[in-house]
Order: C-alpha cells, then sequence, then structure tokens
C-alpha cells in the first residue's frame, strides 16, 4: 500500500468509528436516522488533528470498495450504510430476501453458533451476504473463516424481517439455529 492509499484506508476506518460506534470521540452528533452534517463531520475531524476535506472525503465516499457510506440527495449529510453498534434508525424497509443467504464467521464460534444462532452481538443487526465469497471475506476477519448457510426464504415466510443496506448487505434481528445450514457449493 502506497502512502496515498494507507492515507484513504485510515480516513475509512475513522469515518466507520465515528459514523457507526463512536462519533463522540470527535464531538460528533448523528441524527435519529445516523446522518452527520458533512461540514460538521470535517471541521470536527480537523479539530482533532485529522487532516480531511471535503473533496477527499467525497473520493472515499464514490472509491470506497464495499459503499460503507452514503451521502444525501442535497450532499450535505453522511451516514453509514450499515454496521452501527449506536441505535439509530436506517429507515430500510421490510423486504423479502432471496431464498438463501450466507453468513461468514470463524470456525470458533460455530459452538456457540450452533447453540444459541446468530445473534447481532455488538450491531444493530445480525448481517447476512448475498453470496458465499463474500462471506468468506467476512468471516477471514474473524480468523478461519466459515460459512453458514441460512434459509431466508423461509425465515421472511415465518414472519422475519429483512432489510437491505444501501450497499447490498441483508441485515435481520437474528437467525434461530433451525435456520442455519451447512454450506454446499
Ligand atoms: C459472531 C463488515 C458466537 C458472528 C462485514 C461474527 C459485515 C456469534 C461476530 C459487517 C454468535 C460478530 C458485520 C453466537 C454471531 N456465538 N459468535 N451465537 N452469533 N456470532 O464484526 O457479521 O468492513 O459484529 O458470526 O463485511 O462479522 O465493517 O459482525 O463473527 O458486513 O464494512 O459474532 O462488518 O463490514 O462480528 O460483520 P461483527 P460480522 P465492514
Amino acid at each position: 500500500m502506497n502512502e496515498r492509499e494507507q492515507q484513504i484506508t485510515n480516513l475509512s476506518k475513522f469515518l466507520s468509528l465515528v459514523l457507526r460506534h463512536k462519533p463522540a470521540t470527535v464531538d460528533l452528533v448523528l441524527d435519529q436516522n445516523g446522518w452527520a452534517a458533512i461540514d460538521d463531520l470535517i471541521e470536527k475531524a480537523n479539530r482533532a488533528g485529522i487532516a480531511l476535506d471535503k473533496e477527499l472525503l467525497m473520493y472515499i465516499v464514490d472509491n470506497n470498495a464495499k459503499k460503507r457510506f452514503a451521502i444525501n440527495a442535497e450532499r450535505t449529510s453522511i451516514r453509514a450504510s450499515q454496521g452501527h453498534s449506536i441505535d439509530v434508525d436506517l429507515g430500510y424497509t421490510n423486504l423479502q430476501p432471496p431464498e438463501l443467504l450466507y453468513h461468514g464467521t470463524a470456525e470458533k464460534f460455530i459452538p456457540s453458533i450452533l447453540a444459541t444462532g446468530l445473534e447481532k452481538r455488538t450491531r444493530q443487526h445480525v448481517h447476512l451476504s448475498k453470496d458465499i465469497e463474500t462471506a468468506i471475506k467476512v468471516g477471514q476477519r474473524h480468523g478461519k473463516p466459515y460459512v453458514f448457510t441460512v434459509l431466508a426464504g423461509q425465515m421472511y415466510t415465518d414472519k422475519y424481517a429483512f432489510f437491505l443496506s444501501e450497499n447490498g448487505v441483508w441485515l435481520t434481528e437474528k437467525v434461530p439455529v433451525r435456520y442455519l445450514k451447512e454450506t454446499r457449493n
């Protein structure tokens, strides 16, 4: 990674931190839907010694591989599209998911997951991927990856709510063990 790429990665992590988990680290306040005013965010970041301007911010939003951040229509506010630990209302509507979704985790979590099902832990939702490759990448963040197949269509029939984040991640409240299956390619 060159210096510019490292700077972009660090800033992207900073944005995830303040827009998903800890806005107070730079004195930022998010509204109830998770939005921060862009000018305010930049000013507070600068005050905390973080070099950020509007051009750089927009570059990160547009070029982020996972499209983690969304900008409002007026281009005045920014929020994270998913991944929050703080309580925000993202306003997504309940949507019928594909028949199968995937959850990438680490092998070490399998016994616990098979005991209690998938729980959202520190986040606002359990995160599910639409394909196995993405799920493997998510799981790798935690250790040796393992992918559960989630019977999402069946869950939806059984009245579990599903939401699709603006960046293509499926979200739900929890996944009981009976909807988890071994993944077969
Ligand atoms: C595990 C990234 C034991 C769960 C990704 C996961 C995603 C359990 C971990 C997004 C469990 C939580 C979210 C149980 C769940 N017993 N372990 N009963 N239930 N777990 O990071 O899904 O790069 O909060 O399997 O791409 O890994 O940040 O959730 O391993 O979309 O944009 O508890 O974060 O996106 O870990 O990742 P996380 P996640 P970003």
